[in-house]
């Protein structure tokens, strides 16, 4: 017997125990063990039952991710026919459930006669997460046992159920309570079984899994969640094969859901997303630093400024259980922000996310003062005050006076640069950048910002803190906007630029829209404020004051006091959450376009999108060739986490490899020759760009 299974008998029971570390995942090694362990446990007359349980964290995390895209994925015996072997078994298959069941992990205890689960236990089908649909049985076996509709829900939404939701829906057959020996109980399960010659595979329990649904019910599922899978092929597939699982027989559906799984698992948008599962684990590992360093303990947090950033970042560590203090130098101002707290709280009650206990709870983790004293003793600071270095620089000395020895002093700015702020303390090594993105207990993305002094222990430390407060964490270098902010000038300079050459911000938008992008970025800066952007400019129109001219209609609308949403007007006008364009904001962009020389003329939609997107990776790939961003896939999960990049595209640079980096390359040149001296300016292909090019490689690389 491989290492990969643990077999030993218990009585007339046979344990087979997965032990592929650290979560199970069923690649062929591990097929091919289980095959071997299940014909041994069928051949021995010895032998009444069997129960199948995972060693370590997981029963199994389903299918090996890895494999997609190589033969590896179907190499026999694969996953799906073997569960079919396991499911005709003559005798009685126990699942015992620890961890999580995952994939084709759970969809192995589907093809299982019985399940028994620890009550800590979480279930799920998550492959539409990576643009694939249960592959192994889980859209046929699912909906005959829980019904089409909740088989549904579980498989779309890709959420994971608990141990007690799971036996409601029928998903398990028993909850083993905290304390008690799974296995033993699982083992037990099975020998009660066989003493009373029960099936091996009990009858379905929703043998016509769609009975008492309208018979339009999968065409109205459709409709209803269109918008949100907009572009997305994974959940319409998935809809298909469990449709499949209400109009015919198991066989004909095994079949149906093989044919699409194939069309899922070769999809690009497949590959894009598993690329970004890869990508949200690569970017913890920073080189030089050992996953196993030790990490400084982090109970306390503190925060600076109790503006809406402020009290949003304190928001994310009372979510998850971590004391945290809010100072503000002023009361009225504390009061504010902890009402605005407050009120947020409110609504998720209101929506049903939060229940009040849980309010109270969170309130109670989050403490207000106005006295720098009382954050002596934290054992993490993180300063959210006004984006000036002066004021920030002030703020870290006296942090420097405050603050206890180890403490670490984390600025939130999102473009100044963190060495000139560490440079005020005793302790740079302990200062570092954590740049959240609005609103910050909403978004998933953390910039974490190593400064040149900042201890690998820091970093680490803060990185393990992103997990904890459920953030996706990628390590920036420091530089003008870090990696996002940086990004975004060249891409936001080609959109403002474009409607002055002749293109509305309606077309510029819409062509990122229907790109799969969450907003265009002209609506994108109608929300941040354009009065943000025109500060930010401010704070440095010498660096682009040789030619600012694409900024003009910004600046333009700024004077006049309009600054987007805010203000009812933009680059769009607002009726309500209702967007409209405004023709002025045209007929304004020509008359700037005039005085600056701008030709107009018809732009089309393919040179919206070449001179955005172009612009946007060019800058990505410079990055990477700088050593601000340690590999492309972070930078990828930058965009997708923090600007709406659509992840099934897998973010900017794996989007310019999918295009092809020649065409890329060929695009800015031609736009360099093509915009005279403004293509002069700003069309200069990244070094490294060309290298890749020129050596041909077709992924983005340091070279
Ligand atoms: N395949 C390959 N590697 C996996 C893996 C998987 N399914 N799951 C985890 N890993 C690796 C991961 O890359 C990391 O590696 C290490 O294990 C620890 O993971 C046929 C088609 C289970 C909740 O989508 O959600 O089954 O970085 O850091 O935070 O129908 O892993 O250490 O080198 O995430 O404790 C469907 C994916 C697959 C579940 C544990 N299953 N995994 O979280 O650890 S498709 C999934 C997770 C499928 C069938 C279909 C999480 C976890 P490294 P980790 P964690």
């Amino acid at each position: 017997m491989t290492t990969l299974i643990d077999y030993r008998l218990e009585g007339q029971v046979a344990l087979i125990g997965l032990a592929r570390p650290p979560v199970n995942a069923l690649g062929q090694p591990l097929r091919a063990a289980l095959a071997e362990a299940f014909e041994r446990a069928l051949a021995d007359a010895q032998v009444c039952a069997v129960v199948i349980h995972g060693q370590g964290r997981a029963f199994s995390a389903g299918a090996d991710i890895s494999e997609f895209g190589s033969p590896a994925a179907f190499a026999t015996p694969d996953l799906a026919s073997l569960l079919c072997r396991l499911a005709e078994s003559p005798k009685p298959l126990v699942a015992a459930i620890a961890g999580t069941a995952l994939g084709g992990g759970l969809e192995t205890a589907l093809a299982c006669g019985y399940r028994i689960s620890a009550a800590n236990a979480t279930l799920g089908l998550p492959e539409t997460r990576i643009g694939l649909l249960p592959g192994a049985g889980g859209t046929q076996r699912l909906p005959r046992l829980i019904g089409a509709q909740a088989a549904l829900e579980m498989i779309i939404s890709g959420e994971p159920v608990s141990a007690s939701k799971a036996l409601a829906l029928g998903l398990v057959d028993q909850v083993v309570a905290e304390g008690e020996d799974l296995l033993a109980a699982a083992t037990a399960f099975a020998a009660a079984r066989v003493a009373e010659s029960a099936p091996a595979q009990p009858a379905w329990r929703h043998a016509d899994p769609a009975q008492g649904l309208p018979s339009q019910f999968f065409d109205e599922y459709a409709a209803t969640h269109a918008r949100r899978w907009k572009g997305q092929l994974a959940p319409v597939l998935a809809l298909q094969a469990v449709q499949a699982a209400c109009s015919g027989s198991l066989q004909a559906g095994l079949a149906k859901e093989h044919a699409l799984f194939a069309q899922a698992e070769s999809s690009a948008q497949s590959t894009a997303l598993r690329h970004q599962f890869f990508a949200q684990r690569e970017a913890l590992k920073i080189p030089g630093v050992s996953k196993d360093i030790a990490l400084r303990p982090v109970q306390r947090v503190a925060v600076i400024g109790a503006g809406t950033m402020g009290g949003g970042i304190a928001m994310n560590f009372a979510n998850a259980g971590i004391p945290v203090t809010l100072l503000e130098l002023k009361g009225e101002a504390l009061d504010r922000g902890l009402a605005q707290i407050r009120k947020q709280y409110d609504s998720s009650v209101k929506r049903g996310k939060l229940t009040p206990q849980q309010l109270d709870a969170r309130m109670a983790l989050i403490t207000g003062t106005l006295e720098y004293a009382d954050i002596a003793q934290a054992d993490l600071v993180i300063e959210a005050v006004f984006e000036r270095l002066s004021i920030k620089q002030n703020v870290f000395r006296t942090l420097d006076e405050v603050c206890k020895a180890g403490a670490i002093l984390a600025t939130n700015t999102s473009t100044l640069d963190v060495d000139l702020i560490a440079a005020v303390t005793r302790r740079p090594q302990d200062v570092i950048g954590l740049h959240f993105f609005s609103p910050a207990n909403i978004m998933r993305l953390l910039e974490v910002v190593r400064g040149r002094e900042t201890s690998a222990q820091v970093l680490a430390t803060t990185l393990d803190l992103a997990r904890r407060i459920d953030k996706i964490a990628v390590v920036s270098g420091v530089c003008f906007g870090f990696i996002g902010n940086r990004m975004l000038e060249p891409y936001a300079r080609e959109a403002h630029r474009l409607v002055l050459e002749g293109a509305t911000p309606a077309q510029v938008d819409g062509v990122l829209t229907d790109l799969g992008l969450a907003m265009g970025v002209l609506s994108m800066y109608d929300l941040a404020g354009i009065d943000v952007g025109y500060l930010v400019r401010e704070s440095r129109r010498e660096a682009i004051a040789h030619d600012a001219s694409y900024f003009k209609l910004a600046d333009e609308l700024y004077s006049h006091g309009h600054y987007g949403q805010k203000t009812g007007r933009g680059f769009y006008r607002y009726e309500g959450r209702e967007r409209i364009e405004d023709y002025e904001v045209v007929a304004c962009a020509e008359v700037l376009a005039h005085e600056l020389g701008i030709a107009r003329r018809a732009i089309s939609n393919e040179e919206i999108h070449d001179r955005c997107l172009f612009m946007l990776i060019n800058e990505g790939i410079q990055l990477l060739d700088d050593g601000i961003a340690q590999r492309s896939g972070d930078i990828d999960l930058v965009w997708i986490n923090g600007y709406g990049f659509p992840a099934w595209l897998g973010g900017p640079l794996h989007y310019a490899e999918r295009l092809g980096l020649g065409r890329v390359l060929a695009g800015i040149e031609h736009y360099r020759e093509q915009l005279g001296g403004y293509g002069q300016m700003w069309f200069e292909p990244a070094p490294l760009l060309q290298r890749l090019v020129a050596a041909g490689h077709a992924r983005i690389q340091r070279l």
